[in-house]
């Protein structure tokens, strides 16, 4: 699809820096830049992909000093007509080099237009843009190098591979309704079932990194609680490295959930100091206590903390749940360090980093890392992979019953659309509203 009209956009975020640069893309990008723009040696010539030094004009006179770089469609990120103005990096400045622009004829781009129009021209598919979204939005090196690999089109690819291998199982299973009298013999429903089988287990296989999609995303959801006065809320401030929440002697200190992140050893950690856990008449605390079991419930990971020297009585550990028993510095010297705990002192800092280890095992991210492949998945990925999966499924269950193939192939049809989408194959207007309508402006 070609669009008529040419959008601009300063592509870098306001602020003071060495550089902006305004963004402009669409059929007339080049006549709009000609308007604008002037090189300082009168023989340079606009020649795409060739940077010229010049001076951006505002009524006859210099607004600034720029560097004007261009791309002849379909050699672009867009894949249209596109220049790139960079600027001296003001706020004002940019602002005015864009309305001289949008003045000569561009339009103001919407957030995520130009990977939207990158798209449509078939530069890009739907993982690899939402991966330039991934790569802007990194706030780990591993979130970082999964988004990286996803731009390159690992999960990309490994999506049109499995439509590859479910269309051809459509195209064999319809050359068996075209001749109904026939049927499907044993031994070719038997072949159909393993391939289909086969494409199951790929699509599980994707449908497990989403987790770790997750995880990469948004950052390992962490509660730290237990009962007042445990010492969570200096556990919180150890971890995060500066006194964020009140610590205090008196049982009851935090009332009310407080939620920080914190990168450790390179992975996103997003944790929650809560109200220590007990019945109570206060209104306010109550609610707190209300809110400590909501935060628990939402975690990939609970730090249950307990009192070395008071220790409770043994509390039930859950699958998600790491026993954490702090105060471990006043325990005496011939003291036995608490069973199935990690012992540490929020006060001293001792045993702090064989539990942050210990974290880090249990989010399973470590082997993400070791492993060669990163796709992770993100959540439209994880819908359209269950709606994959559940077709296929289904499909199996058809053929095994040895049922009409045409119900089969309508299954695996919707498994086809489904994966489609994935990638924007099969697009709709609603899912790119969606996707693009979150990007950056200028991307
Ligand atoms: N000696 C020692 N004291 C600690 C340690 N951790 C916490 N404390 C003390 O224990 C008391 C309670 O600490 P907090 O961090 O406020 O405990 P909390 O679990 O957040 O308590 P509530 O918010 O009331 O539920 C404070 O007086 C802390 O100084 C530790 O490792 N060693
Ligand atoms: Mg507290």
């Amino acid at each position: 699809m070609s669009h008529a009209d040419t959008i601009a956009a300063v592509a870098t975020p306001p602020g003071e820096g060495a550089i902006a640069m305004v963004r402009i893309s669409g059929p007339d990008a080049i006549a709009i830049v000609n308007r604008i723009f002037e090189p300082f040696t009168a023989k340079s010539k606009i020649v795409p992909r060739r940077a010229i030094y010049g001076r951006i004009k505002e009524n006859g006179e210099t607004l600034d000093q720029v560097l004007l770089t261009t791309f002849q469609a379909p050699s672009s990120f867009t894949g249209e007509d596109m220049a790139e103005i960079s600027c001296h990096g003001g706020i004002l400045l940019s602002a005015r080099t864009l309305e001289l622009a949008l003045r000569a004829g561009a339009r103001a781009a919407e957030p995520g237009e130009f990977s939207q129009r990158a798209f449509y021209n078939g530069k890009i598919d739907l993982t690899r843009a939402e991966a330039i979204m991934d790569i802007i939005r990194a706030r780990t090196p591993l979130a970082l190098r999964a988004a990286s690999q996803q731009l390159e089109g690992r999960l990309g690819n490994e999506i049109l591979s499995l439509r590859d291998d479910v269309f051809d199982i459509v195209v064999h299973l319809e050359a068996w309704i075209d001749f109904p009298e026939e049927g499907i013999d044993p031994a070719t429903g038997r072949q159909l079932t393993e391939k289909i089988t086969n494409a199951m287990a790929r699509t599980s296989r994707l449908l497990d990194t989403a987790d770790d999609g997750r995880i990469l995303r948004e950052g390992v959801r962490v509660a730290i609680a237990g009962l007042p006065n445990a010492g969570k809320s200096s556990l919180l401030n150890r971890l995060l490295g500066m006194e964020r929440a009140i610590v205090n002697e008196q049982p009851g200190t935090t009332r009310d959930t407080i939620e920080e992140t914190a990168c450790l050893r390179g992975i996103l950690f997003r944790l929650t100091d809560t109200a220590g856990l007990r019945e109570t008449l206060d209104p306010v605390e109550r609610e707190g206590v209300a809110r400590s079991g909501r935060a628990i419930e939402n975690a990939d990971l609970i730090l249950h903390v307990v009192d070395a020297t008071a220790p409770e009585p043994s509390p039930t550990l859950h699958e998600k749940e790491i026993l954490v028993a702090n105060k471990i510095d006043l325990l005496g010297p011939d003291a036995p360090m608490p069973a199935h705990a990690c012992g540490i002192s929020s006060k001293t800092g001792e045993g702090l980093p064989a539990l942050v280890e210990t974290m880090i095992q249990a989010t399973g991210l470590r082997q993400l890392a070791a492993g060669d492949s990163l796709a992770a998945i993100n959540a439209r990925h994880k819908t359209l992979l269950e709606s994959t999966l559940e077709s296929l499924q289904s499909a199996a269950a058809l053929v095994s019953t040895n049922a009409p193939p045409e119900l089969s192939a309508v299954e695996l049809r919707a498994a086809l659309d489904s994966l489609g989408r994935i990638v924007g194959a099969t697009d709709t207007e609603e899912i790119l509203g969606g996707i693009f309508s979150r990007f950056c402006i200028g991307k």
